[in-house]
């Protein structure tokens, strides 16, 4: 198993977060990287990689370059302005509203490209999010290359992130970012599977209408947790992406028996899918002790989990999404690495 280190994810640390009506030290923080590559660099089955450099063509593909130029720019556009602190956007177009124009004025730019307050835009933001990209590229091409697995370690997360828009902590939605970067390399059909707590409403807004990439999601119903409004059963994708999305969403509370069986449910969609490749969203935020999610995996459940979806035997990335109860992280993360590379791999 390779893996590939961000080793500029330290650059996003933001200030705070807005929490059940409490102003928090922010759940997605720089530790949370740096608990994992600790523990991941004592598994002596894992070959770690240093991240090569990457233009903005595959990423120009699955985001909207306009807002990948609003990103990369907005920070300094904010403190050319004289404004201070993190950015963090607060108006948005609800229904009867303009959602068709991009306005002028960097607060209004801010809720155009974005669709929460849970993620600020700090001054090391692009810089933490492009070796994001760069860690999952260099994953994919050694993935492709070698028919290998490989994970690429790396915050802030992805999954939320849609084609022209931020939140959940996300910027850039690195597992789209990584099936395309299949489909260049040669893949026709990529599966994504999405493991982690939350919805991936970014990934699933990507590929909705494409029929060359499937997106399936295991998580929390939205009628009761974040992301809210995307996530549901009856999402099943449009037009030539009919039928390759798939959703899985559970109740609070749920342990790995009920979770087992939805994955296998997973497993078996993406079989008639027929991939040459699969990209997993993983979150580790489904264990028990997580402190802004409700399931109730043990660590054990992330290795039976990996286990699982390595029988479908196919070139693999990894990218890391959730999971915010620190102290465990590192030993969930290297128990679903190590599901991976059993004896038979
Ligand atoms: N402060 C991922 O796990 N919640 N994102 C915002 C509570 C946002 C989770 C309200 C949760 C985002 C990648
Ligand atoms: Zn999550």
């Amino acid at each position: 198993m390779y893996v590939v280190l961000n080793s500029s994810h330290r650059s996003h640390a933001p200030l705070f977060e807005m929490h059940r009506g409490e102003r928090l030290p922010p759940f997605e923080c720089p530790a949370r990287l740096d608990a994992i590559a600790a523990a991941v660099g004592k598994l002596d089955f894992v070959e770690q990689v240093a991240a090569s450099r990457f233009d903005r063509s595959v990423v120009e593909t699955v985001h909207d370059p306009a807002y990948v130029e609003f990103l990369s720019t907005v920070f300094d556009e904010w403190q050319a302005a004289n404004l201070s602190g993190d950015l963090l956007p607060h108006v948005w177009p609800a229904r009867g509203l303009r959602g068709d124009r991009v306005p002028e004025s960097i607060f209004g730019r801010l809720g155009y490209y974005s669709f929460d307050a849970a993620t600020e835009v700090t001054s090391g933001t692009w810089e933490a999010v492009w070796g994001g990209v760069e860690a999952t590229l260099t994953a994919t091409n050694l993935a492709w290359s070698k028919r290998a697995k490989a994970f690429s370690l790396s915050r802030p997360p992805g999954h939320h992130a849609g084609r022209d828009f931020l939140g959940g902590y996300c910027f850039l939605n690195f597992a789209a970012i990584a099936a395309e970067g299949f489909r260049n390399l040669g893949a026709d059909r990529v599966a994504v599977l999405d493991v982690d707590y939350h919805h991936g409403n970014g990934t699933q807004q990507i590929f909705y209408d494409r029929g060359d990439v499937f997106f399936g999601s295991i998580h929390a119903s939205p009628a009761i947790a974040y992301p809210y409004f995307l996530g549901y059963e009856d999402e099943r994708g449009a037009g030539k992406g009919e039928g390759a999305n798939k959703n899985s969403p559970l109740p609070d509370g749920t342990k790995w028996r009920e979770y087992e069986r939805e994955l296998e449910s997973q497993l078996d969609a993406i079989g008639v899918f027929s991939p040459d490749a699969i990209v997993v969203s993983f979150g580790a935020d489904t264990y028990f002790e997580d402190p802004i999610s409700g399931f109730g995996l043990q660590t054990a459940d992330f290795t039976r989990m990996s286990q699982r979806i390595a029988t479908l035997d196919l070139p693999a990335v990894i990218v890391m999404e959730g999971g915010y109860a620190i102290e465990n992280l590192g030993d969930n993360v290297s128990a679903f690495l190590q599901g991976w590379v059993g004896p038979s791999r």
